[in-house]
């Protein structure tokens, strides 16, 4: 991340990562204050066994492009909501990559979704996680499905015009 401020979108991202037993290394750096370390860091990241990158930076934030610039790792971008613009100056500072040095760039402040792409690609040669992610997705429908049954018990109460549809008739 491109500094400490980032940490409040940098969280869910290593919640998920922890959660789905991703081993992952963290590191503040950025590509404006700190460019060299940035660029050595890129530089060793394959070869010191990293295979995704994600970073998080906000405004002016090149952190991701500059490291896409540096390796051939996957690098997925998070654009931080920063002092102005409600983000949307991270996000085009990450999506408008030029050809041939992509970014995969998440939604403004997608911390948990950067981290489960990630997790989509390593699943890829990882038949271990790729499981734990086919639970993680079960675990999603089950949560749907009991927001689902909650919403029609209450408006079962209140609502006297409602047919009652039960989650299994939607299928
Ligand atoms: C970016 O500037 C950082 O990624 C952060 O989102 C933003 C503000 O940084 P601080 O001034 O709070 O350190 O480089």
């Amino acid at each position: 991340m491109g500094s400490t401020s980032d940490l409040k979108v940098a969280e869910p991202a290593m919640k998920v990562l922890d959660a789905m037993g991703v081993k992952f290394e963290v590191l503040v750096a950025s590509a404006h204050r700190t460019p060299d370390r940035v660029a050595s860091w890129a530089r060793q990241a394959a070869s010191r066994g990293l295979k995704v990158i994600i970073a998080l930076a906000g405004g002016a934030a090149h952190l991701a492009g500059v490291a896409a610039a540096y390796t051939s790792l996957p690098v997925i971008g998070v654009p931080v909501q920063a002092w102005s613009t409600g983000g949307l100056d991270s996000l085009l500072s990450m999506a408008q990559m030029p050809r041939g040095v992509p970014v995969a760039a998440m939604a403004v402040d997608g911390g948990a979704n950067a981290a489960l792409m990630a997790v989509r690609i390593l699943a890829l040669a990882d038949e271990a996680l790729a499981a734990r992610l086919e639970q993680y997705r079960e675990a999603m429908v089950e949560a749907v499905a009991g927001s689902h049954h909650e919403l029609q018990g209450q408006l079962e109460q209140k609502m006297k015009n409602m047919i009652p549809r039960r989650w299994e008739e939607a299928e």
